[in-house]
C-alpha cells in the first residue's frame, strides 16, 4: 500500500484491494457492496432503459445524471457523456456492455493517473507525513490506520499529537499509539501546534525513526488564520529538514460530496497536498468525489477508508475501484 525507496521492503506491505480475495469479505467485495447498493449507483436497472437494446439520448441523459448525483460533478460528467455522445454517433455503442464498457475507459482515463503509491524516501530520517482536513474528515482514524500498515512493514514509526485544540484529541491519538505500540508525542491542550511538531522532529530524528506523522486539529478551508496556523506547523519542520513534510496528506470526507473538492482546492493553495485519503466509503458516500478530484485537481489518490476500525483501510487501485463502481453482480 506504500512504496520504498533506497531500501526493499521486509515483509511486502500489506495486500492491495484487489488482492485480499480470501476471507470472509474482501475489501474490495466490501467497497462494491457499499457503493453499488440497489438504486444508488450508477448501472443499476440501466438495462431495462434500453427497451429494444439502443442506447439512445434518453439513455445518455439517465447516465449522466446518475454521474452528477453521485458526486462526479457536472463539469466532468459532461466531459465523460460527450466522448460517450462521440462514439454513439460514430455508432460504437449499440447496446449496454459498449457502452458500460466506454463508460469504464472514460473513467479509467480519469484515475488511472492519479493512482500512486506514498513512497516512503528511506534517505530521510525520519520520512515526515503531515496529515490535515476538516474537522470529523478522519485524520486521526486514518494516522491509527496508517501506523498500522508501515509498522508492519517493519519501520519504526512515531506520532506527533499535533492537534492541541480539541478536547480529548491527544487521547484519542494516544490510543491509537497504544493499540499498534508506537510512541506518541505530545504536550498540553493549547500547546502551539508547531511546537509540537517540531520536537516531535528533533525527537524521531535523534532516535532514528523511520517515519513520522503529524496529526492536526479539523480546521474549515476557509479559516485563514487556521489555515496560516498549518503553513507554520510546515515551515517550522523545513527548519529541522528543508524538505520536510514529504508527504501532506489531505483527509476528504467521502459522503461530504463536492464540498469535499472546494476543501482539496483550499487546503492545496495553502499547503501543496501531495496526496489525498478519501474516508467513508463505507457510509452514504457514491463514490463519485474521486473523479471529481482527479480529473479538476489531478491529485494523488493514496488511500481508501471504508469502516471506522484499523483493517478498514486499502490502498487506491484504479481498476479495482472503477470496476466497485461498474461492475454488475
Ligand atoms: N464509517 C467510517 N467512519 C470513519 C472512517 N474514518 C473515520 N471515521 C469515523 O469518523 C469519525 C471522526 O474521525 P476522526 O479520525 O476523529 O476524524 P478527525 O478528522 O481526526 O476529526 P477532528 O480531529 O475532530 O478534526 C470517527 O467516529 C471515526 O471513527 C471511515 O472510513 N468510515
Ligand atoms: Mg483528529
Amino acid at each position: 500500500m506504500f512504496g520504498f525507496k533506497s531500501k526493499p521492503p521486509t515483509p511486502p506491505p500489506a495486500p492491495s484491494a484487489a488482492e485480499q480475495s480470501e476471507g470472509s469479505l474482501s475489501l474490495f467485495q466490501r467497497l462494491r457492496a457499499k457503493l453499488n447498493r440497489g438504486d444508488s449507483w450508477l448501472t443499476y436497472d440501466l438495462a431495462n432503459l434500453i427497451p429494444g437494446g439502443k442506447i439512445d439520448e434518453n439513455v445518455l441523459e439517465e447516465l449522466e445524471m446518475r454521474l452528477i448525483t453521485a458526486d462526479v460533478g457536472v463539469e466532468t460528467s459532461e466531459r465523460i457523456l460527450s466522448a460517450l455522445r462521440k462514439k454513439v454517433a460514430r455508432n460504437e455503442l449499440d447496446n449496454l456492455d459498449a457502452l458500460l464498457e466506454a463508460l469504464r475507459e472514460e473513467l479509467m482515463d480519469i484515475v488511472r493517473p492519479v493512482q500512486g503509491q506514498m513512497v516512503i524516501d528511506s534517505k530521510y530520517i525520519p520520512f515526515v507525513v503531515l496529515v490535515v482536513g476538516v474537522n470529523g474528515a478522519g485524520k486521526t482514524t486514518t494516522i491509527g490506520k496508517l501506523a498500522r500498515i508501515i509498522k508492519a512493514a517493519e519501520m519504526k514509526v512515531m506520532l506527533a499529537a499535533g492537534d492541541t485544540f480539541r478536547a480529548a484529541a491527544v487521547e484519542q491519538l494516544q490510543v491509537w499509539g497504544q493499540r499498534n505500540d508506537v510512541p506518541v508525542i505530545a504536550q498540553a491542550t493549547g500547546a502551539d501546534p508547531a511546537a509540537v511538531a517540531f520536537d516531535a522532529l528533533q525527537s524521531a530524528q535523534a532516535r532514528k525513526f523511520d517515519v513520522l506523522i503529524v496529526d492536526t486539529a479539523g480546521r474549515l478551508h476557509t479559516q485563514s488564520n487556521l489555515m496560516d496556523e498549518l503553513k507554520k506547523v510546515k515551515r517550522v519542520m523545513g527548519r529541522i529538514d528543508p524538505d520536510a513534510p514529504h508527504e501532506v496528506l489531505l483527509v476528504l470526507d467521502a459522503s461530504q460530496g463536492q464540498n469535499a473538492l472546494q476543501q482539496a482546492k483550499l487546503f492545496h493553495e495553502a499547503l501543496g497536498v501531495t496526496g489525498v485519503v478519501l474516508t467513508k466509503l463505507d457510509g452514504t458516500a457514491k463514490g463519485g468525489i474521486v473523479f471529481a478530484i482527479a480529473s479538476e485537481l489531478k491529485l494523488p489518490i493514496r488511500y481508501l477508508g471504508v469502516g471506522e476500525s484499523v483493517e478498514d483501510f486499502v490502498g487506491f487501485e484504479a481498476a479495482a475501484f472503477v470496476d466497485a463502481l461498474l461492475k454488475r453482480e
